[in-house]
């Protein structure tokens, strides 16, 4: 298996091919299938040129023929276009901010003492944010101090006098001072989205680019939204470091209580790894030989960076873990997890546990989670597995046998102490060093999904490929991640096949300083979506040691496979902080030629970042590195 081409079109992975062959054979439905029905998809749609905003509507606009050229109301193609894109980010934002939010909350009923399955697990960076939130730390307990660190963290959402710390305290001055000229500094998280969803509201901003504007300001609430995530997970959960691992489908047990986490927050996947743990020998009774967990999606990158949990697969290819047919349970939280799973588990006799108020799933079975009795309700949703083993014992399973070795866990913190081993003094200085002396070129953050209309994993890999070659440093964070991963970019052992001789010194230079017995893998992993933060915060550390902004260096970014509209929010903060971002799928912009316009040039004479839409990997990698070279010139390297 795995040589058939129509499964090599829809995936790069073998594993997934294996079982795109099985539910073929099986007549089970697949996201492959499914959009081959959508297709040809609607050209209005695909261009932005539809509208529903009001019941007058639908209204939409022929890009080319003789059609209407605005809505009933009058809307034109600009302003149909950047309303769209607006909402867009305002859901990504709301997204990452929600997930936030749960955490703040999640903090402050610790610090009451009402959720005592949580704890601060990283006293020294509770103490570092609380003092870049101007919170005193001096003779104050822990809790004290998050109980201060999480109000503070829910006054971020609403409008008040000062503007959103999480915003403002994470960029270099420079971009605060470009974000404020701009307009583009946000008062509250929850007021940047609600503002977006108002002058979106039938007959309100009818200027394209003042859409735009607002849009970029709420994709700035969006970042402070992850790195709020970021924060109060490490805080609360522990900052990640250097952890071995591996990843794909072959992590599977035919003999245990499989059970995957799917979703993005730590919130319940952190309880679940503690009481999976004690709940061995209950799976043992049972007749399994334990109780063996995975990831899937960003709960996997949470869960692996943390503690080295092995991730099955990723983002399109959620249902191809529940075709192996030895998943006794997928618990779930929020974002990212397809209705699809719930019939694809049925056919397959796996248990879809859906656990949050905000995401239920029809046909699924809910367990209602709280932090108030979190390791209680784990507790019930293992269980759930480990009765569906019972159930499923003798049948047969499909588990292909494929892994990847990963090393993974490169917080900031993990890197910072990385280099420390190399330079006691300044660690800094050696990536400094060597980006000026070009062994390393810039940098490249891959993030986002897989999308269906990709070959799965086929853009991160062309991409990764020749940018490592190069001498690009390579960090990866979400499904990017996840698809870099499965394909061994994140085994040390590649670092000979996949670097260019540069890059290759340095990543062998510093896995010596600390005895790792070889290099640092070639892609370094940075965690979830919402950990895209971790890369603005290496890219701000960097630019304030260089004394620059954050528009002036070599770093780039890439949502090459994106999906959700999470990846456009982020995506428009990367252009915020000025980076040159690629997205590898059509963003439905192209309906407004004056939309496209500011997106892909326009906006760099504002932010200094601006949008490449390239669905072929190979140019797109071509033109990140003229980006990339372009930098490197205007800082006189
Ligand atoms: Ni990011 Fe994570 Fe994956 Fe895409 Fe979804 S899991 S938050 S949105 S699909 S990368
Ligand atoms: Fe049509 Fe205007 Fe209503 Fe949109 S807001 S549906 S363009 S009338």
């Amino acid at each position: 298996m795995g040589g058939d081409k129509e499964k090599i079109d829809k995936s790069l992975d073998p594993a997934v091919q294996q079982m795109i062959a099985k539910a073929e054979k099986e007549n089970v439905a697949t996201v492959w299938d499914r959009y081959e029905a959508m297709t040809p998809q609607c050209g209005f749609g695909d261009t932005g040129l539809c509208c529903r905003h009001c019941l007058q509507g639908p209204c939409r606009i022929d890009p080319f023929g003789e059609g209407p050229k605005t809505g009933i109301c009058g809307a034109t193609a600009d302003i149909m276009v950047a309303r769209g894109l607006d909402r867009a980010i305002a859901a990504g934002t709301a997204a990452h901010s929600g997930h936030a939010r749960h955490l703040a909350h999640t903090m402050l009923k610790m610090a009451k003492g009402e959720a005592k399955d949580y704890s601060i697990k990283d006293p020294e960076k509770l103490r570092a944010v609380a003092t870049r939130m101007d919170i005193p730390i001096e003779d104050r307990s822990d809790n004290e101090i998050a109980l201060d660190l999480a109000n503070a963290a829910l006054a971020d959402f609403h409008e008040k006098e000062t503007p959103v710390m999480w915003a403002t305290t994470v960029v270099t001055p420079g971009r605060v001072k470009v974000l404020s000229d701009l307009g583009l500094v946000p008062k509250g998280i929850d007021f940047e989205v609600s503002e977006i969803m108002h002058r979106t509201l039938y007959g309100v901003d009818a200027d394209a680019v003042n859409l735009l504007l607002a849009g970029l300001r709420c994709a700035v609430a969006d970042l402070a939204g992850c790195y709020m995530g970021t924060d109060l997970s490490d805080i609360l959960f522990g900052t990640p470091s250097p952890v071995v691992t591996e990843t794909n489908m072959g992590t599977l047990k035919a003999d245990a209580v499989n059970i995957a986490v799917h979703g993005h927050n730590p919130v319940l996947s952190e309880v679940m790894v503690g009481v999976a743990n004690e709940m061995d020998e209950a799976a043992k009774a049972a007749g399994a030989s334990g109780i063996n967990l995975v990831g899937i999606c960003c709960t996997a990158n949470e869960v692996m960076m943390r503690h080295g949990i092995p991730a099955c697969t990723h983002s399109v290819s959620q249902e191809m873990a529940v075709m192996t047919g030895a998943l006794d349970a997928m618990v779930v939280d929020y974002q990212c997890i397809m209705p699809a799973l719930v019939t694809v588990a049925e056919c397959m006799g796996t248990s879809i546990v859906t656990t949050m108020d905000i995401c239920k799933i029809t046909g699924a079975t809910h367990v209602d989670f709280s932090e108030e009795a979190a390791s209680e309700k784990a507790k019930e949703a293992i269980d759930i597995a480990i009765k569906n083993f019972s159930r499923r014992a003798d049948k047969p399973v499909d588990i292909p046998a494929i892994t990847t070795p990963v090393v993974t866990g490169f917080s900031v913190e993990a890197i910072v102490g990385a280099l420390t081993n190399v330079d006691a003094e300044d660690p800094m200085k050696p990536l400094i060093d060597n980006i000026k002396a070009g062994n390393i070129r810039g940098v490249c953050l891959f993030a986002g999904c897989n999308n269906v209309k990709v070959t799965q994993d086929q853009n991160f890999v062309v991409m990764a490929k020749k940018l490592l070659k190069e001498n690009v440093l390579v960090v990866a964070t979400g499904c990017g991640a996840g698809a870099l991963m499965r394909h061994g970019f994140m085994d040390p052992a590649n670092v000979d096949d996949l670097c260019g001789d540069g890059l290759k010194a340095v990543l062998t230079a510093i896995g010596e300083a600390n005895n790792l017995g070889g290099p640092l893998p070639p892609v370094l992993h940075m965690g979830s979506c919402v950990d895209n933060s971790r890369a603005v915060a290496l890219t701000v550390a960097v630019a304030n040691y260089l004394g620059v902004d954050t528009d002036k260096l070599p770093v780039v970014a890439s949502a090459a496979e994106a999906v959700s509209e999470k990846a456009v929010s982020i995506g428009a903060y990367a252009v915020a902080a000025g980076l040159p971002t690629h997205v590898g799928v059509m963003l439905p912009v192209l309906g407004s030629p004056l939309v496209t316009e500011v997106l892909t040039e326009k906006v760099k004479d504002l932010t200094g970042g601006y949008f490449i839409v390239d669905l072929d990997p190979e140019s797109a990698a071509d033109t990140l590195l003229a980006a990339i070279d372009e930098r490197r010139a205007g800082l006189g390297l």
